[in-house]
Order: C-alpha cells, then structure tokens, then sequence
C-alpha cells in the first residue's frame, strides 16, 4: 500500500471552495478529509478544529479560497510550515506578510481553483473534462460570463442539499460533459424562479455619501436567487451597490457594480452588528443599525417588465 499523507483541507463554502478542493484531491491523489466554511464561521470552525486535532501531527493542512486574515488571531494560529494558505482575496493579499512560517500561495488571480490547478501542474494530469470545469469554475468566480454554462454550473451547485463539495465531486469530479436531465430542470426551474422574482420586486432607492462619494442604492427584498437579483438590479436600475433583503433568513447581501470601488466588507461592519465579507460582496445580520438605515429609502416607481 502507499503511503497516504495525513491532509486536512479548509475551502470556502461555495463552488470555487468547491474546485479549489477538487483539484487539491487531483493533485494528491487521494480523496481528502475537509472543513466547508464561510469568512464569518472561519474563526469558530477553524478554532475548534485547532482545539480537537493536532496540527504537528499533519503533514499537510490547506486552507483554500478562505480570507482568514479578518478572523483576530487567526493566521497567527496556522503560521506553521505544514500549512498551506492559498487564496486570492484582495484584503488576505494584503495580509501576506503577516505569515511567517507558512506556505502561502496568496495572490491576484481569477479563481482559487486556478491558482490551485496552476501550483500543482495539473495541465498535464487532467482530462480535457476536468480542464473545461476549471474554466468554467474559474469563469463564475470572476464573473466573466465567457465560457458558456458556467452560470448553470453554479444555478446545480447551490441546488443540493447537505454536503454540495460531496455532491460536487460525485457529479462533477471526472469533468464537465453535459447536464444531465434531472439538471437540466433544476436549471429550468431556477430561471423560471428567478424571472418570477424579477418581475414582481418591491424596489426601493437612496442617493448617500459612503465612504467619501454619493453612491446610490438599491434595495429589494429576495429569498431566492440571491447573488443574480443583486446582479439584476445593479445593472438594471444603473445603481452603484445593490442590496437584497432576505426576510427569511433575517439577512442582508449587499454587491456593487463592476464600476463602483465602495469597501463592501467596511460598509457591512458599519451597518450591521453581525455582518462583513470581501471588498465587491458582503452582507449581515437584519438588527437595529441596519432598520434605521433603512430608512432613507424611498419607493421607486417602476415599470414591469
Ligand atoms: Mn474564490
């Protein structure tokens, strides 16, 4: 039998956190324990693994597409040279030089899953299948929109339920062909409930001075769809940051256009006791700061599409 490294790897909950894994699995050749975490559980998670195994004993521990550079005392806790940081984040870019034992592999790039894929050479390993689902991951996460399908890819990701990277793999691992059937409605039936949302959104506006520069924003109450509402009114009502109110789940998500340079992350720490995440998306928890702030906004007349 050979030998078998003990790895743990952390990846960012969503489908690049997704690839990055995928191809750290191709890269090792082994079907790798993992965390799934978010930049707001980061700390608690991380931590509690940290208090539960023992991190000398790995040979090596990745943390991938995950900006652990926010969560106070964080890096300091993984600076150990069996770690390997690898991430594109721009804040965590930033923060590099706050590592001085680990591996780090943080820099500008489209994708986590990219970087990943180019560290590891894996142009000369991978199927022509699997090559097609990097770029595809690679075109979602910078939000490109040039490689077709990319957004279905992502509509699939966020449709299972439970563990999504084990579902990812086992649909996704050996490349990407075609969607299958059953796909092929989820996808159907996502469009169909985005165009619904669309049609019927309670739209409401403001003009203020964020961070020096009057931005105006939008905001609409969503449950669904979350990330292409956002996208949707951003480019639709021409505003500089979009943000969709989830009164399901008690929270807020906040996104900016291509073209506005608001800190995102800096705004959520002000609106919001609970809340924070990248420069270009953020979001919180609904509190008291975020209800008063609401209330600057004013209905806005529109037409239905
Ligand atoms: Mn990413």
């Amino acid at each position: 039998m050979p030998h078998k490294n003990k790895i743990h790897v952390f990846t960012d909950c969503d489908l690049d956190g997704a690839g990055a894994y995928l191809m750290l699995c191709l890269a090792t050749k082994q079907k790798l324990p993992y965390t799934t975490l978010r930049v707001v559980d980061a700390a608690e998670k991380i931590g509690a693994w940290l208090d539960n195994n023992d991190l000398q004993s790995y040979d090596r521990v990745y943390i991938a597409d995950l900006d652990i550079s926010q969560s106070p005392g964080l890096i300091e806790r993984l600076d150990h040279p069996n770690v390997t940081v690898i991430d594109h984040h721009k804040q965590h870019i930033d923060s590099k030089d706050r590592y001085n034992h680990a591996d780090t592999m943080i820099r500008t790039d489209t994708s986590t899953t990219k970087i990943v894929y180019k560290m590891f050479n894996l142009s000369e390993s991978l199927s022509s299948e699997q090559k097609l689902l990097v770029l595809m991951v690679d075109d979602y996460d910078s939000y490109k929109f040039k490689v077709p399908k990319s957004h279905e890819l992502n509509i699939i990701f966020w449709s299972y339920q439970g563990d999504r990277i084990a579902k990812f793999i086992d649909e996704f691992g050996i490349g990407f062909v075609s969607f299958n059937q059953q796909q092929q409605n989820i996808i159907q039936f996502y469009n169909k409930k985005l165009h619904n949302i669309k049609s019927n959104l309670d739209v409401h506006t403001t003009s203020i001075s964020i961070q020096g520069k009057t931005r105006r924003i939008v905001a609409v109450f969503a449950d669904s769809c979350i990330n292409d509402v956002a996208d949707y009114i951003i480019k639709n009502y021409k505003c500089d940051i979009g943000m969709v109110i989830n009164l399901r789940s008690n929270k807020v998500s906040i996104r900016r256009s291509q073209s506005d340079q608001t800190d995102l992350n800096k705004l959520a720490e002000k609106l919001f006791d609970q809340g924070g995440g990248h420069v270009d998306a953020s979001g919180g928890v609904i509190c008291e700061k975020f209800l008063a702030f609401s209330k600057l906004f004013e209905p806005m007349k529109i037409k239905q599409i």
